[in-house]
C-alpha cells in the first residue's frame, strides 16, 4: 500500500482545492489531444478533432475533461485506497475502450502542466513532488486491470 507522509496529504489536498475542475478537465484532455494526437483515435464519437482549434473549442472534449477530472477528484477523496477506487475504471480502459495505458501518464502530464501555469510560483517544487507521486498511484491504479 502507498504510504502518504501528512505533508503529502496536505499539498495534495491543497492543489486539488485550486483545481478549477471545470476549467482544468477540458484545458488538460485539449493539451493531451494536440500534444499526443495518437490519442484522438479513442474519441472518433467526438466530432472534429482536426486541429488544435477545433480541438479547444470542441464541447464533447470540454465535457469530457470534465468527466475526467471528477475522476481524479475520487482518487483525492480516497488517497489510502486508490487502487480499488479504480478497480472499475480501470477494467473499462482496458476491456472496453481499450485505452493503451501508456496514454494515462501523457494526460497526467497535461494535468500538471495546466495545473502548474494556473498556480504559478505556489506550485513549488514540494507541492509538485507530492502531486507527480500522487499521479503515479493514479496511473498504476488505472492500470492495474490490464493483463
Ligand atoms: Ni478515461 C471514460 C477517467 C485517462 C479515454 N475516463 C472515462 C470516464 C472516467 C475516466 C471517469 C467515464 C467512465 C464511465 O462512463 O463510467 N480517464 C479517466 C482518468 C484518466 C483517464 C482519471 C487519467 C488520468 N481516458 C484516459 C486516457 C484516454 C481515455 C489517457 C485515452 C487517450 N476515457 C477514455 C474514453 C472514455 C473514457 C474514450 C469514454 C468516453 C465516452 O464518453 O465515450
Amino acid at each position: 500500500m502507498v504510504e502518504w507522509t501528512d505533508a503529502e496529504r496536505k499539498a495534495i489536498k491543497a492543489v486539488w482545492g485550486k483545481i478549477n475542475v471545470d476549467m482544468i478537465g477540458p484545458q488538460a484532455l485539449a493539451r493531451c489531444l494536440i500534444v499526443y494526437p495518437w490519442t484522438q483515435r479513442y474519441f472518433g464519437s467526438f466530432g472534429s478533432l482536426s486541429d488544435a482549434a477545433a480541438i479547444m473549442a470542441n464541447k464533447k472534449v470540454a465535457a469530457h475533461g470534465k468527466v475526467v477530472l471528477n475522476g481524479l477528484g475520487r482518487a483525492v477523496q480516497n488517497m489510502d485506497d486508490i487502487k480499488n477506487t479504480y478497480a472499475p475504471l480501470s477494467v473499462l480502459h482496458s476491456e472496453k475502450l481499450h485505452v493503451d495505458p501508456d496514454n494515462f501518464r501523457l494526460l497526467g502530464d497535461c494535468v500538471t502542466i495546466v495545473v502548474a501555469s494556473q498556480l504559478g510560483r505556489a506550485f513549488t517544487p514540494d507541492i509538485q513532488a507530492a502531486w507527480q507521486k500522487f499521479l503515479a498511484v493514479v496511473v498504476s491504479a488505472l492500470g492495474k486491470q490490464y493483463h
